[in-house]
């Protein structure tokens, strides 16, 4: 009993050892509208899905604790589609409705319609947003956030911003979807990799195309002496990014939203979602120019052999700026799909798990047929579809919170647990960048084989918002593991699923729900209900093709 009354006092006394987030009365107004047109960011001209025109998207921008109040109208035609915008990592804390995942939060806005998202900046450093509406945001649907906060952990002098890295496909989203979900039908080889949506492209790779060559690298300032902050997103489809910098070695500040103890290496990789904020000193002579490269990773991703390297110039202060560098790459390790060493990635700020977590579940990924034949993510044997007609945080507002007629809703109701661990398995040769909405998880343990109980430092475990999920190991048998776990603090339904488009839409992805009786309390705002309306209306005389699981 004694210990169990300490566990509670130590867990109420560590945890406001993070920051708090203050609402200081600024909000930040954007106005997006999302349309189709064509865009060439290598040269080949593709059709594909903008907001206000630009690519990537534009970036958003906000102090720590500033409210965010985002307009986004649906002007996708020709053909027409549903859409919405999620908002990465930002934990939605008494917002949970603004979430932006269609079936789970809200139903799809319609075309010709406009939904609001009013939500708080409430954690701080880099990400990204990106629509959560089948495979859009493969076709270029996203852009990066800035939210500015302290850096108590790490000192830099000048603020790069964003490092977008995403890897690129000359078809439309639609068409590969289309591809992924027939029998048989696997992921895509990606064409390209862009930095900040630009890389050049070998016009002969692709003769049956509109290509035009030397489209344009993205171009870097450095200052000598100075040390600068790169925030690298990778915000691409499917591939593992291995991001370096010749003859420069990078300080580690942030992983995703998580602020760590600074550590220092020559190579970051960023799963798709990941963010590392890092700092680079400047320390060549003022005339220097080197090349940044972002490789996509040849071991653990879906790659054409010829171009999979992104590369951008950074040219010092007295460098020439139409010379070309002539640096050499950084050599690193390529052959294994995992995020950095779990003893190297402390974060800054302390926050213990519990080792006993008031419930435990365990969930096997495995690549099978289904009962119609068609090879689908699975997810203890059961593959997510979505239902964009009966959002699921509406349902449990109205106090339905069981649904045993539809089990591809793939719903893990945790009612009032106040802590929970999941344990993924992974029996497919491949690594899944997994993703938990609401929250930063506690990253107890990785590794490929049979789980052992061993917690890597549980006093202040790596913590952020998506975490690769290690492949198995086709030639021993032995199994990729994670261990998540989190306090069910934010009451809603959050999405848990791996963050490449190809495994999503083909059902790698389960809903958590917590806190089922604050739900309940919840006044979901007038937009929610108009927004289903609207919807409604809509599919009710166009029949909407889902082509995959929806999201
Ligand atoms: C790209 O293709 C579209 C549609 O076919 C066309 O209207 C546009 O002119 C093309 N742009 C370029 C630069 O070729
Ligand atoms: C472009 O691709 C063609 C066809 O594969 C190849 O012959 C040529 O060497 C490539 N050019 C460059 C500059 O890599
Ligand atoms: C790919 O991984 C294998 C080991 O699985 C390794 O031998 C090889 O060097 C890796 N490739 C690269 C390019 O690092
Ligand atoms: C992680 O780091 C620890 C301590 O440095 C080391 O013992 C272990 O082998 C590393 N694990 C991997 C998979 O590299
Ligand atoms: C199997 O998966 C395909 C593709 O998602 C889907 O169309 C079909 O309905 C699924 N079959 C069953 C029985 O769930
Ligand atoms: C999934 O199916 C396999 C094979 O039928 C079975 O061994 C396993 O117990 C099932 N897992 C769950 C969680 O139902
Ligand atoms: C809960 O919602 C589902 C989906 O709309 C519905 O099928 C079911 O009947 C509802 N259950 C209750 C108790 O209302
Ligand atoms: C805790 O979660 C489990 C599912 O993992 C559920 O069966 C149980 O009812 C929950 N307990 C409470 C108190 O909500
Ligand atoms: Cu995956």
């Amino acid at each position: 009993m004694g210990s169990v009354v300490n566990a509670v006092v130590k867990l109420v006394s560590l945890v406001p050892a993070l920051p708090q987030t203050a609402t200081n009365g600024v909000t930040r107004n954007y106005d997006f509208t999302i349309a189709r047109g064509n865009i060439a960011p290598d040269g080949v001209n593709k059709s594909v899905l903008l907001i206000n025109n630009a690519f990537p998207g534009p970036t958003l921008e906000a102090n720590w604790g500033d409210m965010f109040s985002i307009t986004v109208h649906n002007a996708i035609a020709g053909p027409e589609e549903g859409t919405s915008l999620h908002w990465h990592g930002l934990l939605q804390h008494n917002t949970p409705w603004y979430d932006g995942v269609p079936s789970v939060q809200q139903c799809p806005i319609a075309p010709g319609e406009s939904m609001t998202y009013t939500f708080q900046a409430d954690l701080y450093g880099t990400s990204w947003y990106h629509s959560h509406y089948s495979a859009q945001y493969a076709g270029g649907l996203f852009g990066p956030m800035v939210i500015h906060g302290p850096s108590t952990n790490a000192d830099y002098d000048i603020d790069v911003g964003p490092v977008f890295l995403s890897d690129w496909y000359h078809t439309d989203y639609f068409t590969l979807v289309e591809e992924v979900m027939v029998p048989g039908g696997g992921a895509p080889l990606s064409d390209n990799n862009l930095i900040n949506g630009k890389m050049n492209y070998n016009c002969s790779l692709a003769p049956d195309q509109t290509c035009t060559p030397n489209a344009g690298i993205s171009k870097f300032q450095f200052q000598s002496g100075k040390k600068h902050r790169l925030r690298l997103i990778n915000g691409g489809a499917e591939g593992i990014q291995r991001f370096t910098i010749d003859d420069h070695t990078m300080t580690v500040m942030a992983n995703d939203f998580v602020p760590v103890q600074p550590y220092q290496t020559d190579v970051i990789t960023l799963g798709i979602g990941q963010r590392t904020d890092v700092i680079v000193e400047a320390n060549l002579p003022s005339d220097s120019a080197v090349w940044m490269r972002a490789d996509i990773s040849g071991n653990c991703s879906r790659i054409t052999a010829l171009s999979h390297q992104a590369v951008a110039a950074i040219y010092y202060e007295d460098a020439d700026t139409s010379s070309t560098p002539t640096t050499a790459a950084t050599v690193y390790d390529d052959s294994h799909c995992r995020n950095d060493n779990l003893t190297q990635t402390t974060p800054f700020y302390e926050f213990p798990s519990t080792p006993s977590p008031a419930t435990t579940q365990e969930i096997d990924i495995t690549f099978d047929f289904n009962e119609t034949n068609f090879k689908v993510w699975m997810m203890n044997n059961q593959s997510f579809r979505a239902n964009y007609d009966h959002p699921l945080l509406i349902l449990a507002n109205q106090g339905n919170t069981s649904y045993p007629d539809d089990p591809q809703w793939n719903v893990y109701n945790f009612g009032t647990n106040d802590s929970v661990r999941i344990i993924f398995y992974n029996h497919f040769p491949a690594a899944h960048p997994m993703h938990l909405h609401g929250h930063n998880f506690n990253i107890l343990a990785e590794g490929v084989g049979t789980w052992d109980g061993t917690i890597e430092h549980i006093e202040n475990t790596q913590r952020r918002d998506v975490q690769l999920l290690q492949p198995s190991n086709p030639t021993t048998g032995e199994l990729g593991y994670l261990v998540a776990q989190y306090y069910t603090d934010n009451p809603g339904v959050w999405p848990f699923h791996c963050h490449i488009a190809w495994h999503v839409s083909a059902g790698l992805y389960i809903n958590v729900m917590e806190q089922t009786d604050a739900i309940k309390d919840y006044d979901l705002p007038m937009s929610v209900s108009e927004t289903c309306r609207g919807w409604a209306a809509y599919s009710g005389h166009d029949v909407v093709d889902e082509i995959d699981s929806g999201l």
